[in-house]
Parts: C-alpha cells; sequence; structure tokens
C-alpha cells in the first residue's frame, strides 16, 4: 500500500486551498503555474516512484510518465484507426499505462492521467462507436477541469467490430466491462497516487460513450454522482439496423431511388422553407423538430423540369428517412431521422449508396458470426434478429433508475438537434420510457436526471448553431459551470443547483464566441420571442 508522503498532503492543501471545508470547495481551483517548483518535482519524483508502488491485483502498469504541461504527447501504439497520433496536454501531469484483466482471456488497456492541480474529484471517460480507442483528447479536456481520469480501450484495439467475431468476452468488455474496470481500478489508484480519496466521481461521454454512461447508471449506480452522457447509443442493435434500412431506402448510387449531394442540398432548403419559421426565428435552426412534418412530395419535378427536383420514387426515399422504422409485426424499432440535419453542409454516410461500415461490422461479427455477411442483403428480419439477442443487455434500455436516484446520483444527457448519426428522437423516447417505468412527470425527473435539446449540433459536437456547450476539448467556451456542462454536473452534484438550461456558443474558426443560446430542458422548447436580435439568447423562452 503506498503511503501518503507529507508533501503530498501540503501540496494538495495548496492546489485545493482548502483545509477543513473540503466538500464545499467549489469549481474553481489554481492553475498549475501557480504551483512552486518544488512542489512540481516532488510530483515528478512521485508520479515516477510510484510505478513500483502501485499494487492493486492484476494490473499491470507498464509505465508512468510526468508530462509538463504545453508536452505535445504523441501515442506510437495506438491504433492508426483511432485517429488519435498525439495531443497537447495543457496542464501537468502524472500519465499512467497498464492493462488490466475482464477475464482469463481478456483484458483492457486502461490509461490514468492525474494531474498536480486536482480538484479531488475523479472522472471516467468513455469510447465512440466499436472503438477501441482510449479518448486523449477527452483525458486532456478532464485533467485541464483539475479531475483525475481514466480511458480504457474497451476491450479491444481500433475501430472495427472485427474483434467480436466468435468472441463474447470482447462484446462484454465493449458493452459494459471495460467502463466499469477502469473505474474500479481508477478510483484505487487514486486513493493510492494522491494518498487520499477523492469526494465525488464523475462520467463524461458521447455517443457509444452516452450509451456507456447510462449502462453504469442502471447496472452500477454506485459508480458515479454525476454523469455527463451526450447523444446516448440506446438500442444499439436497432442502431446499427437503421443504419441497414437507410442504406435501403437511397439504395445503391445508380438506382431510381438515390439522392446525390445536389439533391440532398434541394431537401434541406425545402426542410427550412417548410419548418425553420415554426420555433418563430427563420434563422437555418430548428429548435423543435418535432413540430416539423416534412412534405417532401411538394420536390416532385413538374412537367418539364429536369433539376433541382425529386422524381416521385425519391420523395419516397426521402419519406421513408424522415419516418419510423418498424418491425414485421409493427413495433417500433427505431424513430424517424429528424428533419434539420444539414444535408447541404453534409451528406451522413448512411445516404452515400453503400451499406454503413457498423452495421455490416455488427452482422458479420456479433449477431451471425459470418465473414461474408453483405450489407446489401440487409432486411427488417434480419432487425428482428439482431434485437432479439441483445448481448449483454447492450440496447441500455432499463427504465429503472431508482437506484441510482436513491444514492444521489444525477445525469444530464444532451443531444443535437442536427444529429444525422443518432437520432435525437431517441433520447426523448428513451426519457418517457423513464418516466412511465418510474411514474414519475418530467418535474419529478429532473430532481436526477435532465435532458437538453441543443440546436444546431450535429452528433456530439460542431454544427450550425450555438453548440459548444463544454462538452470536449474543442467545443468549450469557458470552465464557469455557466458555460460549460462538465462543470455544470459538478456544481449540481455538489452545489445542488441543477442547471435549468444548457448554455451553448456558437464558436468562430478562432475560437471567439460569436453568440450565445439557452438550451432548453426537456420537455420545454425553445421559441424565439420576438424581441431583439436572434442572436440574443434573452430574445429566446423555454416554454
Ligand atoms: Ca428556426
Amino acid at each position: 500500500m503506498y503511503q501518503p508522503l507529507q508533501h503530498v498532503v501540503l501540496w494538495m492543501n495548496q492546489v485545493l486551498n482548502v483545509s477543513s471545508n473540503f466538500l464545499s470547495y467549489s469549481t474553481q481551483f489554481q492553475t498549475s503555474s501557480s504551483l512552486s517548483n518544488t512542489t512540481i518535482l516532488d510530483f515528478d519524483a512521485n508520479c515516477s516512484r510510484f510505478a513500483s508502488e502501485v499494487n492493486i491485483p492484476g494490473v499491470k502498469l507498464h509505465f508512468t510518465q510526468y508530462v509538463p504541461g504545453g508536452t505535445n504527447l504523441s501515442f506510437p501504439e495506438n491504433h492508426l484507426t483511432c485517429g488519435i497520433p498525439y495531443q497537447t496536454v495543457s496542464s501537468d501531469i502524472c500519465r499512467l499505462a497498464m492493462t488490466v484483466p475482464t477475464s482469463e482471456s481478456s483484458e483492457i488497456s486502461l490509461e490514468a492521467w492525474f494531474p498536480v492541480n486536482y480538484s479531488g474529484r475523479f472522472l471516467s471517460t468513455a469510447n465512440r462507436g466499436f472503438s477501441g480507442c482510449i479518448l486523449y483528447n477527452e483525458l486532456e479536456f478532464a485533467t485541464s477541469l483539475g479531475f483525475a481520469s481514466v480511458g480504457a480501450n474497451n476491450g479491444h484495439n481500433g475501430t472495427s467490430g472485427f474483434a467480436f467475431l466468435n468472441n463474447p468476452n470482447a462484446i462484454a468488455d465493449y458493452t459494459y466491462r471495460s467502463v466499469h474496470t477502469g473505474v474500479v481500478v481508477g478510483k484505487e489508484l487514486v486513493k493510492q497516487f494522491y494518498g487520499f480519496p477523492f469526494h465525488k466521481s464523475y462520467f463524461l461521454g458521447c455517443s457509444s460513450g452516452g450509451r456507456q454512461g447510462f449502462k453504469e447508471a442502471q447496472d452500477f449506480p454506485a459508480d458515479f454522482d454525476g454523469i455527463v452522457a451526450g447523444a446516448p447509443a440506446f438500442r444499439l442493435t436497432r442502431i446499427m439496423s437503421w443504419g441497414g434500412a437507410l442504406y435501403k431506402a437511397t439504395g445503391d448510387s445508380g438506382s431510381d431511388t438515390f439522392l446525390t449531394p445536389e439533391l440532398w442540398a434541394v431537401v434541406y432548403d425545402e426542410v427550412l422553407r417548410q419548418c425553420d419559421a415554426l420555433d418563430g426565428a427563420v434563422d437555418g435552426l430548428l429548435e423543435d423538430p418535432g413540430m416539423c412534418q416534412f412534405t417532401p412530395e411538394t420536390l416532385i419535378c413538374s412537367k418539364g423540369q429536369t433539376s433541382n427536383c425529386l422524381t416521385g420514387k425519391q420523395a419516397q426515399t426521402v419519406r421513408t428517412i424522415f419516418s419510423p422504422f418498424y418491425s414485421l409485426d409493427g413495433q417500433l424499432l427505431f424513430p424517424r431521422m429528424q428533419p434539420g440535419i444539414n444535408t447541404k453542409k453534409q451528406v451522413p454516410f448512411y445516404f452515400e449508396g453503400v451499406p454503413w461500415e457498423l452495421t455490416e461490422d455488427w452482422f458479420k461479427y456479433v449477431v451471425y458470426n459470418d465473414t461474408t455477411w453483405d450489407g446489401r442483403n440487409f432486411s427488417v428480419a434480419d432487425a428482428m434478429i439482431a434485437a432479439a439477442q441483445n448481448p449483454f443487455n447492450i440496447e441500455t434500455w432499463e427504465g429503472d433508475l431508482s437506484a441510482f436516484a436513491k444514492k444521489g446520483g444525477k445525469i444530464l444527457t444532451y443531444h443535437g438537434l442536427q444529429d444525422f448519426v443518432i437520432s435525437s428522437e431517441l433520447s426523448q423516447l428513451y426519457y418517457a420510457h423513464v418516466s412511465r417505468t418510474m411514474d414519475m412527470p418530467p418535474r419529478e425527473l429532473d430532481s436526477f436526471y435532465r435532458l437538453f435539446y441543443v440546436s444546431g449540433m450535429d452528433h456530439c459536437r460542431g454544427g450550425d448553431g450555438a453548440s459548444a456547450i463544454g462538452q470536449d476539448v474543442g467545443s468549450s467556451a469557458g470552465r464557469d459551470p455557466n458555460e460549460n456542462a462538465l462543470m455544470a454536473m459538478v456544481r449540481w452534484v455538489e452545489e445542488g443547483i441543477a442547471p435549468e438550461v444548457l448554455r451553448g456558443a456558437k464558436l468562430s474558426t478562432d475560437g471567439s464566441v460569436e453568440y450565445w443560446r439557452g438550451h432548453c430542458k426537456w420537455p420545454k422548447k425553445n421559441r424565439y420571442t420576438g424581441h431583439g436580435s436572434i442572436t440574443d439568447e434573452n430574445a429566446w423562452q423555454c416554454t
């Protein structure tokens, strides 16, 4: 057992600037530049020494590395498909890299990044897609805010689903075990490294990571005090099938049902013409896509018209995409793609005339264990087989969050209204499911579970609107809880002040704020009051 050193405690006190009032420590902390050189040297030495002192059964620590703030850290061993070859680290950290077994024949790669300017808070990052990738950018985001953070590789390396082939252990790691194992180990490492335990525990993730956050709330309610989960991939098998269904709707690029990027641009203009003003403001953003019952038939070519218009078959393609996806026996498999995705700027990969890679991977490597399965043959019958299979309950659709709520846990979830990967309607379906399962109306769910829709946000980030809510390293206008979703969660957990709106910034390319907009807490919707500039957040009202 690592023994806390006197100077560790001393610099902890220096960093935290607290003594007896630890729990009331606010969301502010000192930057490492205000620490003395002696403190940094001690931290560096402790980081090096820790490699021989860590003692957790099963954990194989490969190295520890002191990383001074400003270092551009490269990851030569990171799988190329992960797309994170390097990461600038803004604060002084101790980096620990290890493997941890998850069964007799499986393991995760785990990294722990422990900042000098530790706020006393633990945080787990998550993953994306099928990725077996440690999200170093999210570790940087969290450590820059003072969290002692961990990130794991989901039990495999790279973004392909190939690792799942005849390998239930890899699927179990992906579904729940990688994150949970990382949390158990990470929390113990925090205690051994800093010499005293964290006081609150947090989760940050989006997409597959959003699903991992809800999986934790459902199955391991003690793991976190606060969970920030974006665009959660609930109903994962159905997302895979929906991808197959969307491809079948468009057909191959040569088929008469297919729309070119030029035609998708025409469709987007028509969506805005029909629905942009429904929220009171013609600003290129739909605040409430639920009000948009899009009629693509207005785009059918008039006699003699040969461009910028659709055939009847193409209009059917668009109508199918903006309609729910049903099973053979009439059950809802997946909600519609919400209107308002900007298909003028970017045609979603579902519409590109080839089967979506993840759909093919899921059916090849999980559903059928058949590497010859061809996404062009996808049918609704396949969707039903996949949904019934639901390995390790990856659907993450449990509606009872009472264990998590009872211990005081909080969930803040957000979903972009321009999300072209996971329909934003999925989040309100899950919200309604929890509401009915727990017999709680929204005003009671508010005590522990809040959903915010973010207009003009693509999948997890980006988009045309005020989408920088403080969810990742490139989507933050500040550290203040009023401008940062993660710090808003901290304030909710530690001070009991829950966010009524989630403020988002529209960032220009140089990172400056063009305007703010307050995103409403579901089921309220944003509406322009008609008074003041459209880019003035006070000109909008949640009703
Ligand atoms: Ca609008």
